[in-house]
């Protein structure tokens, strides 16, 4: 039997909510800073370092590639991860001021699915502690209730552009690709996802516009509002049928042309 839609799942970082470019970027540059580090991530930069996710991972890259010169500790793993506790910290306080504002459409598309018992998860490249932070400081105390799993960080060994975190989500919740649909919204994030065979939604943003989204179901600039349509940037408009902004209903049309391979 053809099962139907049961599940969406939620990449977060540039897809629930813009938070790299004045968010992640800020707080490493703050925490290198709080160190004593010369270390400054500009715009451009941290758009390049953006290749690798996971934010240690991230910084080994930058001192891979752009700061070879830098006299490394003894224990530089060590190192790195003290530098990435202390860049959460500052990235947490950052969303406790309420600096990060969830998408267009997020909080409107979250709220309709759990009013209609639509199942959800959440699959990101990101610290636990981050995922927390934003969604109790722009959806509240429960809200991270609304998600049977929160698959974040180190829990699986290779992160995107690795299917791991999305099938380690989908068996926690025992769905099979079939029965979800993905959002996200970078290269990695949909090379993640689809190669856990998952249809994909995805929205850009400045860093991601010109990545390579052939392989997603449909590419906006975002999820819209009532009144506050929608750009298409990739994908068949009949489905759409005129609509200016995803709710669940268009999810469900989408997932139902887009038959998982
Ligand atoms: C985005 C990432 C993360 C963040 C930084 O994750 O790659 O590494 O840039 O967060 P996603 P951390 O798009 O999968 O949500 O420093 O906690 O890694
Ligand atoms: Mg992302």
């Amino acid at each position: 039997m053809k099962e139907g839609l049961q599940a969406l799942l939620f990449d977060v970082d540039g897809t629930l909510a813009d938070t790299e470019r004045d968010g992640h970027r800020v707080a490493f540059n703050l925490a290198f800073e709080e160190a004593g580090l010369d270390w400054n991530w500009s715009v451009e930069l941290y758009g390049e370092l953006l290749a690798v996710t996971g934010g240690k991972e991230r910084m080994k890259y930058y001192l891979d590639h752009f700061n070879t010169e830098f006299n490394r500790p003894a224990d530089l793993d060590g190192f790195i991860a003290e530098l990435h506790k202390a860049k959460t910290a500052q990235y947490t306080a950052l969303l406790a001021e309420g600096r990060i504002p969830l998408r267009p459409g997020v909080a409107r598309l979250l709220k309709e699915a759990r009013e209609k018992g639509m199942r959800m998860g959440i699959a990101t490249t990101t610290t636990p502690a981050n995922v927390q932070a934003l969604l109790a400081h722009t959806l509240g105390p429960d809200s991270e209730s609304w998600f049977e799993v929160i698959a974040a960080g180190d829990v699986v060994p290779a992160k995107k552009p690795a299917p791991d975190i999305y099938t380690w989500a989908m068996e926690k919740m025992d769905l099979t690709p079939e029965s979800c649909i993905a959002f996200e919204d970078s290269e990695n994030g949909i090379k993640s996802s689809v190669g856990a065979g998952l249809r994909t939604i995805i929205t850009v943003n400045d860093y991601t516009r010109e990545h390579d989204f052939s392989d997603a179901v449909l590419v906006l600039d975002n999820l819209g509002e009532p009144g506050q349509e929608f750009t298409v940037l990739q994908g068949n408009k009949n489905t759409l049928n005129g609509a200016g902004y995803l709710d669940l209903a268009l999810v469900q049309r989408l997932a139902d042309n887009h038959p998982a391979e």
